[in-house]
C-alpha cells in the first residue's frame, strides 16, 4: 500500500490540499523542507521517521504508522529526519538539517556532540535567582544563531523573585532582537506566553542549566506531567540534573518539544558566525586593527582597545567577547587537528590493509 505523501510535497500555486486536520507527520514537524529532498516514490519505499529518542545503543524513531528503534548511530541525532530502510534499518538516508544544535563534548576529548536537530525556535531557559547570567546568556545565543535555530530567551521562576523585571530588563540588552520572555513554568502561562512559537509543526527546544525547569515548561505545554522534574538545592539554586534522556515530545496541539538534560558547559565550536552575529559591532572593530590576528590587547594599532578608551565599548563586554573567540577558536583548531588526526590514520590503516592483501595474493 502506497500512503499518499502528495500534501507533503512542494505545492504548485493554487494546488494547495493542506486540510485542518493535523496528520502525524505534522504532528512530528514534517516540513516542506524535508519533502523537497524526496519523492513520492522515495517516501512510498522508505518512509519518513523523525528521530524522537537517543539511547546508548538505539534510537527512537517515529513516522506516519511507524514507532520503532534502529540501531545508534553518531551522525545522527534527536530531531533528524531519516527515510527508514525496512531491509536495512541501520542505512536509512539521513535528510538534510534545518538547522543543528552542537557543541565540543564535555570532558577531555574533542568530539563535537550534537545536541539536536531541526529545531525552529530555542528557548534559551534561565531563572530570575542565582542561575542568571549574562555571559552564559550571550553564549548560548552564539550557539544557537550558529545552528540557524531562532532564540528566545525565557526567564523562570518570575514567582520567587522581588524584581523580575530587573533581570528581564538585563537580558533585553543581550541583543535588540531577542525576545525576552518572563514566565512562571508551574502555573498556566506557559502556554499562552509561548503560543506565538509553539505552533503546530514547529519543532521548539528548551536550553539551560539543570533546574531551570526546562520540562516543568514542557508540563505546562502538555497539560500533564509528561517529564519529571525535582526541586533545586536551595543554598545555590543548581539543578540535580532530573532529566537525564534526550527525547522529543509530541503535544497534542502538534508542535514538537525536545527536553533535554540540564548543560553544565556548553563550549564552543564552530561558532565564530553565531559570535560575530552577537558581537557584530567588535567584529566589525576589529578588521579595523592594524593586524589582522590581532589579540586585541597590547598591539600598536588596535581599533577596539581605542574604542573601549574613548568610552564607546564597555570592556566588561569586551572581555566576555574575547573569550568566547579564544574558545571557540581553540575548540575548532583542535577539532580540525583531530579531524586531520583521524584521516591520516585512517590512511595508514588502508595503506596497511592493501599491503596485507597484496602479500597474500
Ligand atoms: N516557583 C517556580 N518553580 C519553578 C519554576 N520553574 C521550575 N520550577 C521548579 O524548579 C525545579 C526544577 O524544575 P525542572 O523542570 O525539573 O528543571 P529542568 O530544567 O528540567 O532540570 P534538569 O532536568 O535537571 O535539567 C522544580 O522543583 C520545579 O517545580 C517557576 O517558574 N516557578
Ligand atoms: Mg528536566
Ligand atoms: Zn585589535
Amino acid at each position: 500500500m502506497a500512503r499518499d505523501y502528495s500534501r507533503f510535497l512542494p505545492t504548485t500555486p493554487g494546488g494547495s490540499t493542506r486540510t485542518t486536520t493535523l496528520s502525524t507527520l505534522e504532528r512530528l514537524g514534517w516540513q516542506p523542507f524535508f519533502a523537497q529532498q524526496t519523492s513520492v516514490e522515495d517516501l512510498a519505499r522508505t518512509p519518513a521517521v523523525r528521530v524522537t529518542e537517543v539511547h546508548r545503543d538505539r534510537l527512537r524513531v517515529q513516522g506516519a504508522d511507524f514507532d520503532g528503534t534502529i540501531p545508534f548511530r553518531p551522525d545522527v541525532t534527536v530531531g533528524d529526519w531519516l527515510l527508514y530502510d525496512r531491509d536495512r534499518p541501520a542505512a536509512s538516508r539521513l535528510l538534510g538539517r534545518k538547522s543543528l544544535l552542537k557543541r565540543r563534548a564535555p570532558g577531555t576529548g574533542r568530539q563535537i556532540q550534537l545536541i539536536a536537530a531541526n529545531a525552529d525556535t530555542a528557548f534559551i531557559v534561565s531563572s530570575c535567582n542565582q542561575d542568571f547570567n549574562r555571559a552564559r546568556l550571550e553564549r548560548y545565543v552564539s550557539v544557537v544563531r550558529e545552528a540557524g535555530v531562532a532564540p528566545v530567551i525565557l526567564l523562570t521562576k518570575p514567582d520567587l523573585c522581588p524584581d523580575p523585571q530587573r533581570y528581564a530588563a538585563e537580558a533585553g540588552t543581550i541583543a535588540g532582537d531577542i525576545p525576552v520572555v518572563l514566565v512562571n513554568a508551574l502555573g498556566d502561562q506557559p502556554k499562552a506566553a509561548l503560543a506565538d512559537w509553539c505552533r503546530s509543526g514547529s519543532s521548539v527546544v528548551f536550553l539551560g542549566s539543570s533546574g531551570v525547569g526546562k520540562s516543568s515548561l514542557l508540563n505546562a505545554l502538555s497539560g500533564r506531567p509528561v517529564a519529571a522534574t525535582r526541586a533545586i538545592r536551595e543554598h545555590d539554586d543548581r539543578g540535580r540534573h532530573t532529566t537525564t534522556g534526550r527525547r522529543l515530545h509530541l503535544l497534542p496541539d502538534g508542535c514538537a518539544v525536545f527536553d533535554l538534560p540540564g548543560m553544565r558547559e556548553l563550549q564552543l565550536v564552530d561558532a565564530g558566525g553565531g559570535i560575530a552575529s552577537l558581537f557584530a559591532d567588535l567584529d566589525s572593530l576589529a578588521r579595523r586593527c592594524r593586524f589582522r590576528n590581532c589579540g586585541h590587547e597590547t598591539e600598536p594599532g588596535c581599533a577596539v582597545r581605542a574604542a573601549v578608551e574613548a568610552g564607546e565599548v564597555d570592556a566588561a563586554r569586551l572581555a566576555r567577547w574575547r573569550k568566547l573567540v579564544r574558545e571557540e577558536r581553540f575548540n575548532s583548531a583542535s577539532l580540525a587537528e583531530r579531524k586531520a588526526k583521524d584521516r591520516a590514520f585512517g590512511k595508514a590503516v588502508r595503506t596497511i590493509l592493501k599491503q596485507k592483501e597484496q602479500e597474500r595474493r
